[in-house]
């Protein structure tokens, strides 16, 4: 059975957790105590599980995979959905999706990196220079959701649906508060992270309540 390695408070591993949920794939977690054990940075981990020191990593049946946006592909492609939108077949689309997928790594240098620096206590962390960051590309990704809103699209990729894209940029996004970064500035950003809180089967994490909740 596929293994999920994970930490709940982290927001790449909640991509992969959501992916799973939707696609409704059996699987098992690992628990891995990255705060305040860093067990991800264990030899054995290194050794065994992740060269990086980093989460998440999956293992289905022994193929190990790491890097949140590739376990998306990698998933989405493998257990495809009835209607195959969280991976458009359509070469424009697919263009589209990677490029939001890179921009989510951006998102991950920047925001996640200030809500590290907040809550855990990275004070190695540049925090001036992870929210002028984070703001940059959300700067970016509010520009291209208010042109496509003009268009009648709601979603990252010219779909009618969502895709992985808007999965991986999300939660570092929703959690931008916890990193002291505010989304007043950023309307259609946070019109997009309202929609997606309202998607069916979405489950949230501590810090983003799926709709409806307390
Ligand atoms: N590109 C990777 C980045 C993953 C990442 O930064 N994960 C965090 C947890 S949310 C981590 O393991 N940080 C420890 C480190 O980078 O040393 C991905 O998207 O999965």
């Amino acid at each position: 059975m596929l293994k999920l390695y994970d930490y709940p408070l982290s927001g790449n591993c909640f991509k992969v957790r959501q992916m799973l949920a939707w696609l409704g794939v059996a699987h098992e977690t690992v628990p891995v105590n990255f705060y305040p054990g860093r067990e991800h940075k264990s030899a054995a981990f290194l050794a065994n599980i992740n060269p990086l020191g980093q989460l998440p990593v999956i293992d289905d049946d022994g193929f190990l995979l790491r890097d949140a946006q590739a376990i998306l592909v990698y998933l989405a492609s493998r257990h495809h959905d009835a209607q195959g939108h969280w991976h458009p077949d359509d070469p424009k689309l697919r263009g589209q999706v990677a490029m939001w997928l890179a921009t989510a790594d951006d998102i991950t240098r920047t925001a996640s990196a200030a809500r590290l620096h907040d809550t855990l206590g990275y004070h190695h962390l540049d925090i001036d220079a992870c929210r002028a960051g984070a703001r940059a590309v959300f700067r970016v990704l509010d520009d291209h959701l208010a042109e496509q809103a003009s268009m009648g699209l709601r979603w990252l990729a010219s779909a009618p649906e969502p895709t992985i894209a808007d999965l991986a940029c999300f939660p570092y996004v929703a959690l931008a508060g916890e990193g002291g970064i505010s989304l007043d500035e950023f309307p259609a950003l946070r019109n997009w992270v309202w929609n997606f809180r309202h998607l069916p089967g979405f489950i949230g994490m501590s810090g983003i309540f799926p709709a409806g909740s307390a």
